[in-house]
């Protein structure tokens, strides 16, 4: 649109000359106009200067060179004109600019429902200029790729006074593509002390705006809070696919000092927002308190399928992060510091949870990667609190020094496990598993657990994830994980070999979580210390290194049917058949075979020789510590 423009006006250029010869050279594109005067209007006024650009097409800048030393304050007595047509307004280019602004616009007198700049040409920059006591300092509506950069939005040039707008330092309505900040520090915005808030990017049409490298809440060298009065960053109604940080490892804004949360994303259609490495809650260098006063990182009313990522999120006054409300879905939590340093080191505790979640099902806190998990410490409740809703993921992640518990379902410590695991309530209450003698066998962590779940009340396979466990059980750690089957039988107990590399040693303690298929994850498990387990593994009498059970056939059968296993060395084995209760129908086998292929029949009797009737049936095939349950069905 633009170059069109451009290149309409260099055809018309000549017949200008033609008709004006004595024309002003500003009459064509590009014209820089100057602002050399404080005055609210006429000649040399900002005023003037919007007027001119407005009349003039193609992108214009506005300059300034006011006299006198500064701070230079312009206060509109009336409400400026709009930007209609693209303008660079730079504030940089004043004289005597030197890294912060120097040029005051002061919306003191000019009524309530005034913006300091309301930009709707889009394709503008506004730079270098402290913008105050406004209603909104600056608006962008509808057309965007605007840029504001290395503004005071709300704060007095000084970098520490409260100047704060009435209501938001930036409001970005229904516009896209605009970039607040940059990855370089020269573009950053500070946005603090404004009254309902920091920035707003809100409505159906605010997409893939971009919010990075600035302070917001906090003073000019992000050290000192000057807190916008409300949440620092609020994303709402339907703004989609919005970046409030970095996408490339730096720029994260550092959004602390401010009353409320930090970054709010808001209602239906609030989605796809992501929310990158940014300090939320601590300074620039992340590694000390400038707290905001409620959430860190607050997802609410149907906000869904936004990600938190990288980010710092600590010292908050109430949780790090909230995801609240029944419509609020698949949003996915990784990679964060929450309630620790941005180095990992040292106690930040957000004032309440590191997570609360209350009814927003599918959400993702860590991931199936290891590097997806968030390092979640010190916090001073839990470190994630399930309050309710469920296949609420809590994978991979690194939890620990909270001072309850580290995965609380509901909010009263360790629920207990219940028989099989019936109950309902956040993650269904998920059973989390039970272990028994587990250590090291030569190098090889071998764990050996029960889940207490039944099929009917859990999605199997279970994703079991084993921990490091801290001084309160908490999984500090993350091993490794195993797919679990459900058992055959109540007390059926399985084992987990992690291998040589998980750098635990005799007497380290491990927690282990049970995630059903559908993603319902249970608290911690018990702790169990490490022993030397060498002596229980040499009393079975060998293990066999591979183990493979095959299908029966034929199956379905009447009323023989062959079991056929391969098993790589001698080991103590066990075939037995049970009905789907559980029931022991019969052994066909029970003790010492070697290596190789073995095939069992059944001929559909039980232990008593009698005929049993047509159904499913399972046979449980055990070599030493390998197990494997399959069904079969006799069909007569
Ligand atoms: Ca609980
Ligand atoms: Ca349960
Ligand atoms: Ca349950």
């Amino acid at each position: 649109m633009i170059r069109k423009r451009f290149e309409r006006l260099a055809l018309l250029a000549p017949l200008f000359v033609l008709f004006f010869s004595s024309a002003p050279i500003a009459a064509t594109a590009q014209t820089s106009f100057l602002v050399n005067s404080t005055q609210d209007s006429g000649p040399g006024s900002l005023r003037q200067a919007i007027l001119d650009a407005n009349a003039n097409a193609g992108v214009d800048t506005i300059q300034f060179a006011i006299q006198g030393s500064g701070p230079h304050t312009i206060a509109p007595v009336s409400v400026l004109p709009n930007i209609t047509e693209a303008v660079v307004v730079d504030g940089t280019t004043q004289p005597d600019y030197q890294g912060v602004p120097v040029i005051r616009l002061d919306g003191t007198n000019t009524g309530m429902s005034a913006a300091g700049f309301r930009v709707e040409a889009g394709a503008s920059t506004i730079r270098g200029l402290a913008i105050l006591h406004f209603q909104d300092g600056i608006v962008l509506r509808t057309n965007g790729e605007n840029h504001i950069e290395a503004n005071f939005i709300g704060i007095d040039v000084d970098g520490q006074s409260f100047a704060g707008n009435r209501r938001y330092g930036l409001l970005i309505w229904a516009s896209a593509d605009n970039v607040v900040g940059g990855m370089d520090d020269s573009k950053r915005n500070v946005i603090s002390s404004n009254e309902a808030g920091g920035i707003r990017i809100t409505q159906i049409g605010s997409q893939g705006n971009r919010v990075e490298g600035n302070f917001i809440g906090t003073d000019a060298s992000a050290v000192f809070s000057v807190g916008n009065a409300a949440q620092g960053v609020l994303i709402d109604s339907s703004a989609s696919l919005n970046i409030i940080g970095s996408a490339d490892g730096s720029g994260g804004n550092v959004i602390s000092g401010n009353e409320e949360s930090g970054v709010v994303l808001r209602g239906g259609g609030t989605v796809q927002n992501q929310v990158l490495r940014n300090f939320v809650g601590v300074n620039r260098a992340g590694d000390d308190e400038l707290p905001n006063n409620h959430y860190g990182v607050l997802l609410e009313e149907s906000a869904s399928d936004n990600v938190i990522e990288g980010n710092v999120i600590a010292r908050n006054g109430f949780s790090g992060i909230g995801v609240l409300g029944a419509q609020s879905r698949r949003n996915r939590i990784v990679m964060n510091h929450i309630g620790i340093d941005a180095a990992g080191l040292y106690a930040l505790p957000n004032d309440v949870h590191g997570i609360t979640i209350d009814q927003a099902s599918d959400t993702m806190v860590g991931g199936s990667e290891p590097e997806q998990g968030n390092i979640i410490a010190y916090n001073q409740a839990a470190g994630i609190n399930i309050q309710s809703g469920v296949r609420i993921r809590v994978l991979g992640n690194a939890i620990f020094a909270n001072n309850d518990s580290g995965i609380d379902l509901g909010s009263d410590g360790v629920t207990s496990n219940d028989s099989t695991d019936l109950d309902d309530g956040p993650n269904n209450l998920q059973n989390f598993p039970d272990l028994f003698e587990s250590g090291l066998n030569g190098n090889d962590l071998i764990v050996k657990f029960h889940v207490d779940s039944e099929p009917n009340h859990s999605a199997f396979p279970l994703t079991i994830q084993f921990f490091q466990a801290d001084e309160k059980g908490q999984g500090r750690r993350f091993l490794g994980e195993q797919s679990y089957a459900a058992a055959a039988l109540a007390d059926e107990k399985t084992y987990a070999n992690l291998g040589s590399t998980t750098g635990v040693a005799e007497g380290d303690a491990i927690v282990v979580t049970a995630t059903d298929s559908l993603g319902n994850s249970s608290e911690f498990s018990a702790v169990a210390v490490l022993g030397n387990i060498t002596s229980v593994a040499a009393s079975e009498p060998t293990t066999p290194t591979t183990f493979v059970v095959h299908q029966n056939y034929p199956n379905p059968f009447n009323p023989q049917t062959s079991i056929r296993f391969e098993m790589s060395e001698t080991a103590e084995v066990s075939v037995t058949v049970y009905n789907i209760l559980g029931e022991r129908i019969a052994t066909l086998a029970d003790g010492r075979l070697a290596a190789g292929e073995h095939s069992i029949s059944w001929n559909g009797t039980n232990a008593n020789g009698r005929s049993v009737s047509s159904g499913i049936y399972l046979y449980h095939v055990k070599a030493g510590r390998f197990s494997e349950v399959r069904k079969m069905m006799l069909l007569r």
